[in-house]
């Protein structure tokens, strides 16, 4: 090999690893944004699409005919079903590629994307270890001896720190049993012994008052091992809950997108 073969062999590995570097500080993290589109279905009622970077509630019944046997990501109650093909009238119905119906029971979620999401398997636990609700009932002048209609913690690693961070929550809403002044839900994740706050309601005691929290899915739709999450606020009086995709950025929640 001659001295100028060495030249340029040496100037095209130069190049080479240039495009390398700056295909992995800038291009491939805006190409994944660019072109990312993402369907979630959140029950039968709520309707969530991610177009040119942006979140809209898509409520126009015509639009929704659109999905009819489009193929998605089917769970159930927070367990993947399969995917199958849609067909929407009063809800969604699940058919296979032969048009026999599947039968999906429970809480009903599906998204189509143009790229893979990961999916948490959430399990909600027994709360063994009050301190952070009882701080926060303190800090809300509520007692600490209140009775609960529904409390469980979720632990994941919400933010890829190899640290598991802990959502709580409780409510006593639709309460019939107890005394209580207030009507009150609480819903936040602890993080290195801090509290942050996702959801929050004080009403004055009223069976119709409040709100029942639960979770959807927990998704990963950055593909960055960061989740996302949906929630929902069951309402006695109202047959749609208040339902809300929220993402943890700069240290809060902030709201993505919801049906309210
Ligand atoms: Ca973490």
């Amino acid at each position: 090999m001659n001295d100028n073969k060495k030249v340029y062999i040496g100037i095209i590995v130069c190049i080479l690893i240039l495009f390398i570097i700056l295909l992995l500080t800038l291009g491939i993290p805006n190409m994944i944004e660019e072109g990312k589109k993402i369907t979630l279905l959140v029950d039968h009622d709520t309707t969530w699409v991610y177009r040119n970077k942006k979140w809209s509630n898509l409520t126009d019944s015509e639009q929704l005919k659109e999905y009819d046997w489009k193929k998605f990501h089917i769970y159930s109650n927070n367990e993947k079903v399969g995917s199958y093909y849609l067909w929407r009238d009063d809800r969604w119905y699940a058919f296979d590629k032969d048009k026999n119906a599947i039968m999906v029971e429970g809480n009903f979620f599906a998204y189509q994307a143009n790229y893979t999401l990961d999916i948490f398997p959430f399990t909600m636990n027994t709360i063994s270890d009050m301190t952070y609700v009882n701080e926060v009932l303190k800090e809300n002048n509520i007692p600490t001896n209140s009775a609960f209609t529904s409390s469980y913690v979720i632990s994941l690693d919400m933010d890829d720190d190899d640290t598991l961070e802990d959502i709580y929550a409780v409510t006593n809403a639709f309460d019939t049993d107890h005394d209580s002044e207030k009507t009150f839900t609480f819903v936040f994740m602890v993080k290195n012994k801090k509290i942050y706050p996702i959801y929050e309601e004080i009403d004055d005691k009223d069976y119709y008052n409040g709100c029942k929290p639960y979770f959807t899915a927990f998704i990963d739709l950055g593909n960055d091992s960061k989740y996302e999450f949906i929630f929902n606020c069951g309402k006695y009086s109202v047959m749609t809950p208040i339902r809300r995709l929220y993402q943890f950025h700069d240290n809060e929640f902030k709201i993505l997108v919801s049906n309210e």
